[in-house]
């Protein structure tokens, strides 16, 4: 495999492995990479010898715990004297619990573009699909053994964030790194299948709810689903078991512009915007119809917020969208 790190972030983890009781800490509303590539610096720090702890600012939502050995509140055990973040870009994301750690990171291992360079040193490999992926490297240029543990930790950061090795960050060395873990004794289907394909049951019926929803228009192109509180309720789903909700639109095949309506549980309107097209149609900027709203996002996924009734809500975020969809495609001028 060729050399995927500088000599000066060789020589960072090298310096890192020199110093002692670490404390790890990981990103707020953590996932599987920060949990999964902490786990793998813990256990190998503890492997040789070194007092070491992992700390977070929110819980592990339950269908993560999994990743994090069944643990769910990672509070301070120690004062530390070594302070590591992992797959956190900015002093934001280190969450409010934890926020006065960000002040003194002695080293940031990352992998993300938008790092802000909070620390004192960073250990950044921004072309890299995760922090598991940089962790992989980082191991082997420091001559730290693989064993089935964390093999497992590292694989389960590397697939999580690559989406199963789906996602355009996704690069033949990802594949490569993933391999070489695949020859560890763990069970790599089980851990894809609960990261990919579980969802608690509440989950998949106010999944199941928003699908009965579905209204499309534009000759199927645009697909809106909407979600009201009291549905949410009755199941008796947690607000961070909704994330997946906003997918649902792109799973319908032949979708250019997925809408999800989301009423919260203060009368908020949240509504998702997701677009994606293959050519010959031109781009349709989603955050475009988000910051009509004073919203905003990205090209494929905007987000914005109403205070009206759903019924309201729908009909203002349709017609807004329709409006720029004729503008897009429907203009005998271009
Ligand atoms: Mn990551």
């Amino acid at each position: 495999m060729k050399t995927m790190l500088t000599d000066k972030q060789v020589s960072l983890f090298s310096e890192l492995l020199k110093r002692d009781n670490f404390c790890i800490v990981m990103h707020k509303s953590p996932d599987g990479d920060t949990i999964g590539s902490s786990f793998a610096l813990l256990s190998a720090l503890k492997k040789m010898g070194k007092n070491a702890q992992i700390v977070c600012s929110d819980e592990v939502p339950p269908q993560m715990r999994f990743i994090s050995d069944g643990i769910d509140v990672f509070d301070l055990q120690f004062e530390p004297e070594t302070v590591v973040s992992v797959d956190i870009a900015s002093q934001t994301l280190f969450g409010e619990k934890y926020a006065y750690l960000s002040e003194k990171v002695d080293f940031a291992i990352d992998h993300h573009f938008s790092n802000t360079f909070y620390a004192k040193e960073t250990i950044l490999c921004d072309k890299m699909s995760s922090a598991g992926e940089v962790m992989f490297h980082l191991f082997k240029s420091a001559g730290i053994e693989f064993d089935d543990y964390i093999a497992k930790k590292l694989y389960t950061a590397i697939s999580f964030d690559s989406g199963c090795f789906r996602f355009s960050n996704t690069s033949p060395e990802t594949h490569l790194a993933a391999a070489e873990l695949l020859r560890y004794d763990f069970d790599a289907s089980a851990i894809n299948t609960k990261m990919f394909d579980c969802a608690s049951l509440a989950q998949l019926k106010i999944e199941s709810d928003a699908l009965n929803s579905v209204r499309q228009y534009k000759d199927n192109q645009i697909t809106m689903v909407t979600v009201r509180y009291a549905q949410v309720e009755k199941l008796g789903v947690n607000e961070n078991e909704l994330g997946g909700l906003t997918a649902i639109t792109r799973r319908v095949a032949g979708t250019v512009v997925g809408i999800t309506v989301r009423e919260k549980s203060d009368g908020e309107i949240r509504i998702s915007l997701r677009s994606q097209q293959e050519a010959p149609l031109a781009d349709f900027d989603v955050s475009k119809v988000a910051a009509k709203f004073g919203g905003g996002g990205h090209v494929r996924a905007a987000g914005l917020s109403m205070r009206c009734s759903v019924e309201e809500a729908e009909q203002k975020i349709l017609e807004a969208v329709i409006e720029e969809w004729d503008r897009l495609y429907d203009n005998p001028c271009k």
